[in-house]
């Protein structure tokens, strides 16, 4: 068996953009123990203690080895002494008796099953679940629930995109996407950015941002793409939504964690031909394409650093960006701009290595902000 020492000399960051988190994850046992508890405070509006062990579990990602002990957890940051026993209690019976509670308990089940739903939100989850549905089959039978568009059609193509994205599907709407956009604007931006630019082999969706270098063209850019991908027959769903994103109102806007940049949320027929290697299908599935669900975003090209930066993610990597920012630099920082408040100014920033040194932060590659 491998003998790992783990390198406690080396002070981990409560931070997680001050800590290299790549996809390879040594405890995942914990990691998974833990996202169980996080989801569960979240599904009972906990969101204190669901942050908590969200923060717990990115900490335990980013270690290079296997914690084997739960002493091994007492320096760490983010993990106080219940986290202790609860690492203690999984290393030792490799399961934890709260998290085996909650996956089998059935507002834990049906609530984790709704919100898997496009366009199914906790709200409506939770709606559903007080009037006693319990499955797909109870909500679509219910004669007073009246499902929106999105929801529409989450059910509709809920086989294809519960089903993961591969590497090789994502390359394909890249390839799709790419030649949709210099149809229209020869000179225009695709950059792929979410899990993928992460170096996820799988993700839930493919995420996209497009720009032009000509001011103030982009919004015209995805609308006329998102008319291309219609008429090739391969648009399946769209939801666009106009950019909100106002120059002029800037100082005194809000940092909020979503953006106002056009933006729209799509769901588009894969061919089998198009991918290498075929697509991700189920057992006995016989058509020669799948539902993808794909998200493309449109920032003027002056703010596409923030958007990358925002977009590839992960979410608790976005978040602690944002929380170092504010507690240690006294910054904003969100998909639009970088404010510094003791100098009362924004920052400019043409690339995340610029973001970065903005903030006094060591450059963190994308595939190292899997936290
Ligand atoms: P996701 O696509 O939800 O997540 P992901 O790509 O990290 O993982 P998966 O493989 O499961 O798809 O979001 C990607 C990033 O985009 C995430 O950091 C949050 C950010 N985001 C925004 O900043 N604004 C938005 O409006 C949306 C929808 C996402
Ligand atoms: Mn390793
Ligand atoms: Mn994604
Ligand atoms: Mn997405």
């Amino acid at each position: 068996p491998e003998v790992s020492t783990p390198p406690s000399v080396v002070a981990v960051s409560q931070y997680a953009c001050q800590r290299r988190t790549t996809t390879e994850n040594h405890n995942k046992t914990l990691t998974d123990a833990f996202e169980v508890l996080a989801e569960n405070y979240e599904f009972n509006e906990m969101e204190g203690q669901c942050l908590a062990f969200r923060r717990a579990a990115s900490v335990l990602k980013s270690l290079s080895w296997q914690v084997r002990s739960s002493h091994q957890v007492h320096d760490l940051p983010c993990l106080g002494e219940t986290m202790e026993e609860l690492v203690e209690e999984i290393l030792q019976y490799g399961r934890s008796f709260e998290v085996a509670k909650i996956l089998s308990d059935e507002r834990f089940q049906t609530l984790k099953g709704f919100t898997s739903v496009f366009g199914v939100g906790l709200k409506t989850a939770e709606k559903w679940y007080r009037r006693g549905l319990r499955t797909f089959p109870d909500v679509m039978a219910e004669p007073s629930i009246r499902l929106n568009r999105m929801q529409q059609s989450g059910f509709l193509h809920y086989g294809d995109i519960s089903r993961h994205v591969s590497k090789a599907e994502a390359l394909a709407l890249g390839n799709i996407i790419d030649e949709a956009v210099h149809a229209i604007a020869p000179n225009g931006i695709l950059t792929l950015t979410g899990g993928f630019r992460r170096g996820k082999e799988f993700g839930h969706d493919v995420d996209f941002i497009v720009t032009t270098p000509e001011r103030g063209q982009e919004e015209g850019l995805l609308t006329n793409i998102i008319k291309h991908l219609k008429h090739q027959g391969i648009l399946l769903f769209c939801d666009f939504q106009p950019s909100s994103f106002d120059l002029s109102k800037l100082p005194s806007h809000r940092f909020e964690a979503m953006d106002h940049f056009a933006k729209c949320f799509l769901i588009l027929k894969l061919e089998g031909h198009q991918v290498e290697g075929g697509l991700c299908r189920a057992e006995g599935d016989s058509r020669d394409w799948r539902a993808v669900r794909v998200d493309l975003v449109s920032p003027p090209l002056d703010r596409f650093a923030f958007t990358l930066l925002g977009w590839t993610g992960s979410r608790q990597f976005e978040r602690d960006l944002r929380r170092f920012a504010r507690l240690e630099r006294r910054m904003l920082l969100d998909n639009h701009a970088l404010f510094d408040k003791t100098k009362n100014e924004f920052l400019a920033a043409t690339s995340e290595k610029d973001i970065f040194a903005h903030l006094g932060l060591e450059y963190i590659e994308p595939w190292q902000r899997n936290a």
